[in-house]
């Protein structure tokens, strides 16, 4: 996968896309990262990026000829890939809008800023806009690094333990419960009896309790939506007695 990044502060991103499971990502040759500087594609002796808004209201619009001069430099016209604007008022980013992108040859990401871009961007050159929450960010580099980052950690072969993307949060519809790692004692603290007993299917019921458990607690609402089995229907209603 390629992913090109159009955004005014390329030197926001080297520290993040060049450190841990995306910088080996990128050594297998699973993914390219391309970061591109909008202001490269401006015009005149100031190479201005944005402009007041027409009819005043205050802060700042990006111009649309920089933007556009970027996706055009770095994209053949006839190539139908997708343009995504990272703005507050895109569609939520979830683990299902990740699993669709991984799929996807090559993306083009565009870091808008708070007060936003034309209109004219979102028009005519955009095919998607993405908002990673209900907060507000001074611009899209964090938005666009975490869609990167969700993203890349599904590409086949970025993870090292084989299946690890699958067990995830979110790609099961639960939440993960509880995992231990040595010692098995840590300050008279001790790792549950089930978890070094090594029998495998008492084990796999204790982790989907912990997982239907941490969910009933913390998201009830992913219940609604989550794949049940009966006998998970039935420990819920265990819980729900308890
Ligand atoms: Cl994509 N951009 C900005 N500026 N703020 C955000 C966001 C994006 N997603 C949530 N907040």
């Amino acid at each position: 996968m390629r992913i090109d990044i159009l955004t005014l502060f390329p030197g926001m991103f080297p520290g993040y896309l060049n450190e841990s499971i995306l910088k080996r990502a990128q050594e297998a040759g699973l993914v390219e990262f391309h970061l591109h500087n909008i202001r490269d594609y401006a015009t005149g002796k100031h190479r201005v990026t944005d402009e007041p808004p027409f009819g005043g209201g205050g802060g700042m619009i990006l111009k649309p000829g920089p933007i556009f001069r970027a996706v055009e430099a770095i994209k053949p016209a006839d190539e139908a890939c997708p343009v995504i604007l990272l703005t507050p008022q895109g569609r939520p980013f979830t683990q299902t809008v990740a699993q669709e992108l991984a799929q996807q040859e090559r993306l083009i990401l565009i870091c808008g800023r708070y007060e936003g871009v034309d209109e004219r961007v979102r028009q005519h050159l955009v095919t998607d806009e993405i908002s990673i929450g209900d907060y507000v960010l001074t611009g899209g580099e964090l938005a666009a690094l975490v869609v990167v980052d969700a993203v890349t950690r599904l590409l086949p072969g970025a993870l090292g333990a084989a299946g690890a993307a699958e067990t995830d949060s979110y790609a099961t519809g639960l939440l993960e419960g509880p995992h231990y790692t040595k010692p098995a004692d840590f300050r008279g603290w001790q790792v549950p009896d089930v978890v070094r007993s090594g029998h495998a299917a008492n084990l796999a019921r204790w982790r989907r309790e912990g997982a239907l458990r941490r969910t009933w607690e913390r998201r009830p609402d992913l219940l609604e939506t989550a794949v049940l089995s009966e006998a998970d229907k039935r420990f819920l209603q265990s819980l729900a007695e308890e």
